[in-house]
């Protein structure tokens, strides 16, 4: 969750500095600990399922801001250090410091509200009409979807849609987050059509896998897709008699996931109002 990670780190770089502190105040407990909340970043980006080089080093990028203005922050009241360095840095430490904690707070509060917001929309998970909503989806490895104004003939109200491209090497691939408690309804469904020729999608579910024995948490089903918009419906019925001696979990369901991969014939998707039914 990359809006995590610079309050993360933030909180990491003042407790090693308080702990430092406590042991033997110095002004070079600063350096030291920025080095140590870094190392620490970079340790757990090496320990992770590698992921794109860009995310990596924008993760750490983020950490680093936190850091700063962590630092910055108890730099700003630290008498020791201020009497250490000149005026122009004494001034701006404290406006450095704000600009670090600002950049650094506020993806987390988005996040928090966009949270606020999908629960007030619940049962509907994705309509494309807000811009919060972009916090609750994502598309690891391909282009983002371009939201566009609702075409002539589309079969539900709204302004806006869906248009997700071909990139060419990753496909199409459009991950959702819901909220996990799907109890009390009994059908998930969907409008997408194709702007050209017929392709098909895949559409995958899974809840959260309780071990990593456990027996397979996905359900996955592939729509044929033409430029006719339809409304699909997948019922919770179908999903539960695919899994194998297993329920699937409609209380702690994880991701919906719509993927294509047709590489370099240019194929586009249009999809919008994802949601729950009873
Ligand atoms: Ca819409």
């Amino acid at each position: 969750m990359h809006s995590l990670h610079g309050p993360g780190f933030a909180l990491i770089a003042i407790t090693v500095f308080c702990y430092l502190q406590s042991q033997h105040a110095s002004t070079g407990n600063y350096l030291l600990t920025a080095g140590i909340a870094m190392g620490i970043g970079l340790i757990s980006e090496i320990s992770q399922i590698p992921g794109s080089r860009n995310a990596q080093l924008k993760d750490l990028v983020v950490n680093g801001i936190g850091i700063i203005g962590a630092l910055g922050l108890a730099g700003s009241f630290d008498k020791q250090l201020r009497s250490k360095i000149g005026n122009l840095a004494r001034l701006s430490l404290p406006a450095v410091a704000s600009i670090a904690l600002t950049i650094t707070f506020v993806p987390t509060i988005w996040y928090g509200y966009a949270l606020v917001k999908q629960k007030q929309a619940f049962p509907t998970l994705l309509e494309f009409e807000h811009r919060w909503e972009r916090a609750t989806f994502n598309q690891p490895g391909s282009q983002s979807p371009n939201l566009v104004q609702t075409p002539a003939g589309w079969p539900i109200d709204g302004s806006t849609i869906a248009h997700a491209a071909e990139a060419g090497q990753w496909g199409i691939f459009l991950s959702l987050h819901p909220l996990p408690d799907w109890q009390g309804y009994s059908t998930l469904s969907f409008v997408v059509a194709s702007t050209g020729a017929e392709f098909p999608m895949a559409f995958c579910i899974r809840d959260v896998r309780p071990d990593k024995n456990s027996l397979s948490n996905r359900f996955c089903k592939r729509i044929y897709v033409n430029v006719t918009p339809q409304r699909v419906h997948i019922s919770f019925d179908e999903i539960q008699s695919k899994m194998e001696e297993r329920l699937f979990d409609f209380s702690r369901v994880e991701a919906v996931v719509f993927s294509a991969s047709r590489p370099g014939n240019g194929m586009e998707l249009l999809i919008d109002d994802i949601r729950l039914e009873l």
